[in-house]
Formats: structure tokens, sequence, C-alpha cells
């Protein structure tokens, strides 16, 4: 069966063909990069799963190999579902995962490298003294997956953690271990709030502002035994919840001797906490790189058309483009911005700068295809006067908002933003947006970011949910906010305030392809706006999974 190019992505990690779902175990092996994630062989909706594998020596270029993890044993006879990989002190990695047993029960397994000098790790080993880790009486073993990559204490013992719940309330269970192999679970999990299960948990160390590494610095989990690193570092916990299929991360403080996290003040306990991305992101990993001393997140991207498309196109599930990945200097949140690497697929480029958009103005960029394109630019707000005022209630749902105020209703300042994968009448568009308002006293605003795909296909089947996020910026005093938009043939990926808030969609146009898609600067608010600077680029397709040559 032919697989349906249309709306295939160009630059955005997929492979030839079929379903994937979360990316697993991404490391740092011998000079390359190594990508693992859920994948079916034989189809293209969820089920069948193992552990597809890609390698690349930049995060750009991938060669396919041979599944590294798939079912053959009896703790995995059902299922290779998702995991972490952790490089050991003595540099060999080892994948921890959860295997689906043939009663239904998700236990912890481990798996080494059969060849520790060939830098592809195709072939993987499982020991016989697997499960390591099994639901023991306490644990639904139904809900209890996901191991994280494991950090090793001051005391001599490794620990990790496994997503569950228990009733509503979600839980990381922590489990310890002197060898690797013999794992006891803990009396207390490390955190627990209720949010309802808590799949793929992500727990690792970020440098704050301040301390003897910079803040944009990656730090290795492995280093969480050092006193001095403990010291100049938070720490992040991030789930994702199965009931609302959006991630959640809040950042705290982690004490050594209790094995507790403790989210700071700034992530209250009746709050979810902040999300990486405020759409289409799930089950994310991240990854300690060596190389450029960073730590990168994958997430997955799911399709959000129908089953019955994804059988007619035969592929469905991208990985957004990995993040670099750091605390802020204030640390009150996390900044993402696509890896460097990326901006090696620019080539034809355009630039606008110092343009007026007037009130009910749209302009159209020129002279280059935007349909697989990186958009990088800048708008200034001279007069914020005009800024609608804000309801406090509004807080709480950012999505709520931006749904009822969409980017064709008009406001005082903004909505403007940009129209991706536009077609030439307009009818066919994705609006990625942002909307100023007045808070309380007058010298304060609130920033929202809006993704609007709801006039982004002629087709009317595809599940088109507005995505939302503030943005913590202070408008009054920048008088700009930047915007960063990856577009993708059918994915859009929006990094607001240089990373600050994101928003990835997946659209599907029916018009707005190939050369017909078409890019638009809009401005629907009462005041003028000004591009202060716009650079828009052509990207490149990279090696995408070919195979080995
Ligand atoms: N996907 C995996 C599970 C995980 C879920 C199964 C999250 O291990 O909890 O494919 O998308």
């Amino acid at each position: 069966k032919q697989v349906e190019k249309k709306l295939r992505t160009g630059y955005h990690f997929q492979p030839p063909k079929h379903w994937i779902n979360d990316p697993n175990g991404p490391m740092y092996y011998k000079g390359l990069y190594h990508l693992f994630y859920q994948y079916n062989p034989k189809g293209s909706v969820w089920g069948n799963i193992v552990w597809a594998h890609s390698v690349s020596t930049d995060l750009i270029d991938w060669t396919a190999l041979e599944p590294g993890i798939y079912p053959s044993k009896t703790f995995d006879v059902k299922g290779c579902w998702s995991g972490s990989a952790t490089v050991l002190p003595s540099g060999v990695p080892a994948i921890m995962y959860t295997g689906i047993d043939p009663d239904e029960r998700q236990v912890q397994n481990v798996a080494y490298p059969v060849n520790l000098s060939d830098p592809f790790l195709r072939e993987w080993v499982k020991p016989d003294y697997n499960p390591i880790i099994f639901p023991d009486s306490g644990i639904n073993a139904s809900a209890f997956r996901d191991p994280t990559t494991a950090w090793y204490g001051p005391d001599g013992h490794w620990r990790l953690v496994v997503g569950s719940k228990v009733n509503m309330k979600g839980l990381a269970v922590l489990y310890r271990s002197r060898d690797f192999k013999t794992w006891v679970k803990a009396h207390h999990p490390l955190h627990s709030a209720h949010t309802g299960m808590w799949e793929c948990p992500d727990f690792f160390p970020v440098a704050v502002a301040g301390g003897s590494r910079h803040h944009r610095r990656g730090v290795d989990t492995a280093e969480l035994h050092d006193r001095a690193v403990a010291e100049e570092v938070k720490y992040v916990l991030k789930v994702s919840l199965d009931l609302t299929r959006f991630e959640y991360y809040t950042v705290g403080r982690y004490n050594h001797a209790t094995d507790r996290y403790i989210p700071d003040a700034a992530f209250p306990d009746n709050d979810y906490g902040l999300r990486y991305d405020y759409g289409d992101f799930y089950a994310s990993k991240s990854f300690y790189d060596p190389a450029k001393r960073r730590r990168i997140v994958w997430g997955w991207a799911n399709e959000s058309d129908t089953v019955p498309d994804d059988r007619r196109k035969g592929w469905a599930g991208i990985q957004a483009i990995p993040r670099k990945l750091w605390l802020s200097p204030d640390g009150k949140q996390l900044v993402q911005w696509p890896v460097e690497e990326l901006e090696a697929l620019r080539s034809k480029h355009v630039n606008v700068s110092d343009k007026v958009i007037k009130s009910g103005d749209n302009f159209k960029v020129t002279g280059f295809k935007s349909v697989q394109s990186d958009v990088d630019m800048v708008f200034a707000i001279k007069d914020l006067s005009k800024a609608e005022k804000f309801e406090p209630a509004w807080r709480n749902d950012a999505q709520a908002l931006c749904t009822r105020l969409g980017s064709h209703v008009k406001g005082g300042v903004g909505p403007f933003g940009l129209w991706v994968l536009a077609s030439g009448d307009l009818k066919e568009r994705t609006a990625v947006f942002f909307r100023v308002f007045k808070a309380g006293n007058a010298s304060s605003h609130v920033v929202l970011m809006c993704n609007d795909p709801t006039k982004s296909s002629y087709e009317s089947q595809a599940y088109r949910p507005t995505f939302a996020g503030f943005v913590d910026v202070d408008i009054a005093k920048n008088k700009k906010i930047a915007l960063r938009t990856l577009i993708d043939h059918s994915v859009v990926e929006s990094f607001g305030a240089r990373g600050k808030t994101c928003i990835l969609t997946r659209v599907y146009p029916r018009k707005a392809i190939g050369d017909d898609a078409h890019l638009f600067v809009f401005n629907n608010g009462e005041s003028d706006v000004k591009i202060t600077n716009l650079d828009a680029w052509e990207m490149k397709t990279p090696k995408m999974n070919a195979g080995e040559q």
C-alpha cells in the first residue's frame, strides 16, 4: 500500500510509514544521537508496540535502524511501552522500559547493548532477571509505567520513578537500588497530586541563574550526587495526564535526605503547573547532551485528523523539533528553543523590516515558499492605551479565552500575528497571534498567545481546537514581542517571546498546500503594530529515516 505523501512533514521527525507515539530513551552515545519511539510496525493506528530506533549525528538527518526493543520474552510479550535511557558511570547505556506481560500487567524491565563498541547500539539484550520492578500488592498493575532515567544519590543508591495512580491521585513511585538489578520501593512516592494517572514522568535538574555554570547549560542527572552541583540547581518534575492529554511541569527542590520533591511556592498544589507546550505535544522525554552540554526535550505530536484518515494516509504521528530547554533567569518557568542545528536547513531567505500593519490590515510575505519554512520575527507595539480590560477569572483558562476571542474577533491591542498555511483567497488559514490586555491596574498587562486552526481546512471532520497560553513578558517596558514559527506542511510549531510560551498544532489544509500555501501578517486590533523585523527561510528537507544505505 502506498503512503499518502500530501501533508507529510519535511523536517519534523517521522518514519517512512505507520503509527508513531512517545519518544523513548533519547541519549547521546559515542558521537551519535539515539532516538527510540513507540511504533506500530504493522499499521497506522496504535498497536503491536515496539521501540523503533533512529540515529543521527546532528539531530537533523536521521537513519532508521531495526527496532531496538520488541516483544521477545514473557515479561514484554504483549508490548514494549515507554521508558528511558540511563548512561551508567562506566559509560554503558541501560534502557529501562515497561513490558506488558501475558496477564496484561505492566512491569519494568532493563535491557543492555549486546555490543558496546557498536556506536549504533543496534542490538539489545534483556537479562533473565527481568522484570526488575513488578507491581506489588499496593500498586495497580494496569497503571504502572514509563520509568524515568535513573539518578545516583549521595548515599550510593540508584533511584528512578515509575508513573502510576491510586484512585485519582497521580503518583511518581520511587524505587532504589544498589546494583541496578534489585530495586526496592520507597515507603513514599517522590511526589503525588490529585490529577489522575501520571504517564511518562520526567525528573531532572536545571541550572539556576547566578550559579557557577550558565543557566542555559544543561545538568546531567548523573551529577546529582555531587553536593556542589546540588546547591546550584532546581528540579523539574513533568508528567503527562492521560485525562487531559496535556503535560504539566513544576519547578522545585529535591531533598536528597528525605527523597521528596517539593514544588516551589509559584506552583501551588491545586494547580496542574505550567506546560512545555499549550498545543499538541505529549509524552515528552528529555536527555542531557554531553556534546553540547545542554538538555534537550523531545515530544510527540499526534494527528488531529480521524482514524479513517490515518488508515488512508498510511502514517500517523510526528515528533516535534527537539528543543533545548533551560530555566528562565527568574526561576519562574522553563524556556525552550529549537536546537541550533535546525538553522543549517535554512535556505532561501526573505526579510521585512520596519513595516507598520495598520488596524484591520494584513500583509503577504512574498518571494519565498512558506509551506516548509522557518519564520522569526519581532512585533513592536507603540501604544498600549487601547488594550482591552482583563478579568482576573480569565487567568484560569487561556484556551477558553482564546476560543471566545478568536483571530477574527476585533480587539484593542491585537489580535495581531501570522496567518500560516493560508490559501491565496485566505479562506484556509491557521492563525498564530497575540492579544494584549490591561490588567486591573493600568500599568500592568496580560499577554495571550493563541493558535486558531478553526479555518485551517475545508475538511470539516478534523479536530481543530484553539490552543492558547499566557506569555510572561513586561510588554509595557519592552514594547515588543518576538514570534518564531516553524511551518511544515501539516504542523505549525510556534515559540512566543523567545521560547517562553510554545504552541504546536496539526492542521490539514486542502488548498493551502505546496506552492499554494502562503504567509500573511495580520492585525485585527484597533492599535497599529509594526513588524520591526521578519526573517523567513525556506527549509531544506533532511534525510529522514530512509534506512541504512
Ligand atoms: N504511551 C505508551 C505508554 C505511555 C503512553 C504506550 C503515553 O507507556 O503511558 O504506547 O502516550
